[in-house]
Parts: structure tokens; sequence; C-alpha cells
């Protein structure tokens, strides 16, 4: 895909490791339809490409990304918002198998909170700033963040920045259960290539399953969820992978894993 990279992205390979960086910098980054058009496009087809291991996501000193493009949705009806494909956009991310890190500099509001969320990690640098502002335009978080700010902070907390619209600062955020961890802003990114180096060395149908199984526990009861992982954890020892990972570890030798 490298030398590819479409109108309102940049997109870069380090060798299994997807580079997706937002370029609309003049206003922040935001997501308007033909980013998040070229964004799908772009992570379906890391998806599908067994050399790629995991995806960053990532934006500018000053934002990841300040929302959705609100000039775009200035003078949409109900019924257009409800007929639009935009939502469509974001359950397709959310099938994305690969895991997905969120590298984030300055602002992540509205939308760019929600895609953050919709990461399965998050790297914040110290300027980074949270928040879901769309009570201050009107409205309520549209792409998850009534559900996934709740789930990763608590309702009370929730609650308050979803009813002010008030920005969680790096260092908040991280003692809030929101980020993984907080790092100055210009180790950001490389602090997320490392994580998905990391990531990308592992047996990769494990990182699969392991994603899918942590991500039930938002979906599901505690004993579907424990039922899931048992399958899981089962189907995992017909992988080449783990005879792999037995063979290194008796073997005294670090472990190669492929994709099957
Ligand atoms: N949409 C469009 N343009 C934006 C946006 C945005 N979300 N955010 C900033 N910009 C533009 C500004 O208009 C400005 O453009 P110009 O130079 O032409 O005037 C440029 O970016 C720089 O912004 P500012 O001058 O405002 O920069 P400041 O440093 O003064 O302020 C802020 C930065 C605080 C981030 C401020 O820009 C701001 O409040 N932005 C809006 C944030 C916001 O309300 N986000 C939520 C949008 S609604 C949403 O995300 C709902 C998601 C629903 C699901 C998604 C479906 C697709």
């Amino acid at each position: 895909m490298a030398g590819q990279s479409p109108q309102n992205l940049i997109v870069t390979q380090e060798g299994a490791v997807a580079l997706v960086q937002f370029n609309r910098p003049d206003v922040l980054n935001a997501l308007n339809q033909a980013l998040m058009d070229d964004l799908v496009a772009v992570l379906e087809a890391f998806d599908r490409d067994d050399e790629m291991r995991c995806i960053i996501l990532t934006g500018n000193a000053r934002a990841f990304a300040a929302g959705a493009d609100i000039r775009e949705m200035a003078d949409a009806t109900a019924v257009q918002m409800l007929q639009g494909y935009r939502f469509a956009q974001w359950e397709r991310i959310r099938k994305v198998t690969k895991p997905l890190i969120a590298a984030v500099t300055g602002f992540a509001l509205g939308g760019g909170n929600e895609l953050a969320m919709l990461c399965d990690m998050i790297i914040a640098g110290e300027s980074a700033r949270f928040g879901q502002p769309e009570i201050n335009l009107g409205l309520i978080p549209g792409a998850g963040g009534t559900q996934r700010l709740t789930r990763a902070v608590g309702k009370y907390r929730a609650m308050e920045l979803i009813l002010t619209g008030r920005q969680l600062t790096a260092r908040e955020a991280e003692a809030a259960g929101l980020v993984t961890r907080v790092v100055p802003d210009e180790l950001a990114l490389d602090e997320a290539k490392a994580l998905a180096r990391d990531i990308a060395s592992r047996a990769p149908v494990a990182v699969r399953l392991a994603k899918e199984s942590v991500l039930k526990a938002f979906d599901m009861h505690l004993e579907g969820g424990l039922d899931f992982e048992r399958k899981c954890f089962y189907l995992l020892f017909s992988t080449e992978n783990h005879a792999e990972g037995i063979a290194a570890f008796q073997g005294k030798r670090p472990p190669h894993f492929t994709g099957r």
C-alpha cells in the first residue's frame, strides 16, 4: 500500500506494522466522509494482508482528530443523518481483526475520541486531550462515545464528561483507565511503533483470538464471555504456532511464529 496514499491519509509500512496518519491538518483532522472512506478502505486492505500484523492510527502534534467535520454536518437533517452510510463506516472499522493502536497527541475530541476508543490500545503524548464536546453543539456522541467511554472510565466520570464536554488531560485519562500509557509527545509514535512491533512478533492467530475475546467482555455477560474465551483457547491447540511455542520453550530458544 505504501506509495498509494489516499488524499486524506498518509499511509506507510514498516515491516509488519502499518502506519496510517490523518492528513487534514488545516481542520485539526476533522473526520469528513471522504477521510472515513479512505480509512475504511486502507484498514480493510491491511486486514486482508497476511504480512501485516498491527496497525497504528495517528494524527499530528495539534490533533489526533477534533471530531466529525462540523461543516459537513452543519446543514444535515435528521433523515439525511439516518439514511447516510456514515455509521456503517464505523461498524466496518469495528470489525477489523488486526490490533489497532491509536498514537494520540493534541486533541482527540468527539468522533476523534470515539475513533481512538475504537482502537484496541491508546498511547498518549502529554499534550493529548480527550473529550466529547457534542453537548456544546446540542448533540450527544453518535459513534459509540456514551457506551465506550462509560465502559472505559465508569458511569460517574463518563456522565460528567459527556454532559459538560470537559476535556481530560493525558494524565487524567491515564488515571481514569482511558489510555494504555502516557509518554512525552516526541516519543508517542515511537512508543506506539515499539508496542506494534512487539505484538507483530507474537503468534498471529493467538493475537487475533485474544483481541476478539477481550472485545467480547464489552458485549457479553461473564458466562458467555468465559465460554467464548474457552472455545478460542481450545482452537489454538490446533495451530502450528502453539506447537512452535511449546517447541521453543522446551528447546530454550526464541519462537518463530508464522500466520498458522
Ligand atoms: N470540524 C470542522 N472543522 C474543525 C473542527 C471540526 N470538528 N475542529 C476544528 N476545525 C477547524 C476550525 O474551524 C478551524 O478552521 P479555520 O482556521 O478555517 O477557522 C481550524 O480547524 C482550527 O481550529 P481552531 O481555530 O478552532 O483551533 P483552536 O486551537 O482555537 O481550538 C478546538 C481547537 C478546541 C479543538 C476547536 O477547534 C473546537 O472546539 N473544535 C470542535 C470540536 C468538536 O466540537 N468536536 C465534536 C464534533 S461533533 C462529533 O464529533 C460527533 C461525532 C458523531 C459520529 C461521527 C459521524 C461521522
